[in-house]
């Protein structure tokens, strides 16, 4: 995949997307977001991908949409309108992470502000180093959050610390992220891309189908009623009783050996 904005690498099972427009904090142009949106595509394409991490080149991990790209000037007359912004460059990511049957990691080496907070806060687990600051930035500039934040951010904190960090666009730190269930895991500093790593090679040699079927199953529950869920989780897992992984994890618990997944 050729990329200017974003670098792809893929070794063991694990794609590392790292968004890559430093001097600006890796905020996303049009091009960072189309790119992006390609890589989750090939993530989703190839079986040999079993897990994902998303992470930021220099000092930040993504500042959210890039402010120049939005400013009517001499140089950019008739900037993109922001619904479809919004349409077009966000809500596809958003969607193409929650619907990645594969898991994917936020690895958070630097400030997250904007779109780039609630890009870390949708994928499926999130560690930051502890000098992150995760910042609901869009009120700041008299915007909604978007790129799923009101959907994720409620559902991981509750409405009262949503609704504080939305109206207050105040900075969230790591440490407090973490003890409020808003990321998974605070890192020492310089080390979230590293313990990422280590965390996607565990999860790239489990049942990938079983993770992606729990995604599907994770996704809906806060619609459905319990009758649904229940009715789901029968379904998934009818489905996963069907693939080979699981045959896989039941001979190797019978014959006490290490179970060999391969992702089928
Ligand atoms: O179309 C639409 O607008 C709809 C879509 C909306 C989605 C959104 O994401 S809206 C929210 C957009 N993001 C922000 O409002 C955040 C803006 N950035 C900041 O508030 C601060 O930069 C941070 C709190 C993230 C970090 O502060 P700090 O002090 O660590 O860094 P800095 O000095 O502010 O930034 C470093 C450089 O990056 C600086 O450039 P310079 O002075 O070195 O040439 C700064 O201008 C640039 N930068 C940071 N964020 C953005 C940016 N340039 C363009 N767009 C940015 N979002």
């Amino acid at each position: 995949m050729n990329t200017t904005f974003i670098s792809v690498e893929v070794n063991q099972g694990v794609m590392i997307l790292t968004l890559n427009r430093p001097e600006v904090l890796n905020s996303f142009n049009e091009s960072m977001a189309k790119e992006t949106q390609m890589a989750l595509d090939q993530a989703g394409q190839d079986p040999e991908i079993r897990a994902v991490i998303i992470t930021g080149e220099g000092r930040g991990f993504c500042a959210g949409q890039d402010l120049q790209e939005v400013l009517t000037s001499e140089t950019n007359p008739t900037p993109k309108p922001i619904q479809k912004i919004v349409e077009e460059h966000y809500n596809p990511i958003v969607t193409k992470i929650r619907e990645l049957e594969k898991p994917v990691i936020a690895a958070v080496n630097g400030v997250a502000a904007g779109a780039g907070a609630n890009l870390a806060l949708v994928c499926d687990f999130v560690i930051a180093d502890e000098s992150v600051a995760f910042v609901q930035a869009f009120s700041k500039i008299g915007l909604v959050p978007d790129t799923g934040g009101t959907w994720i951010l409620p559902r991981l904190v509750g409405m009262a610390q949503a609704t504080r960090m939305m109206f207050l666009g105040d900075k969230v730190m790591a440490t407090e992220a973490k003890s409020l269930g808003m990321i998974y895991d605070v890192s020492e500093n310089g080390t979230a891309l590293e313990k990422s790593k280590n965390l996607a090679s565990q999860l790239a040699v489990q049942p990938t189908k079983a993770f992606g079927f729990t995604k599907k199953l994770l996704n809906q529950s806060f619609e459905s009623n319990l009758s649904q869920q229940l009715q789901a989780e029968a379904l998934y897992q009818a489905k996963a009783g069907a693939t080979e992984d699981h045959q896989e994890g039941v001979a190797a618990f019978l014959e006490k050996r290490k179970p060999h997944y391969q992702g089928k």
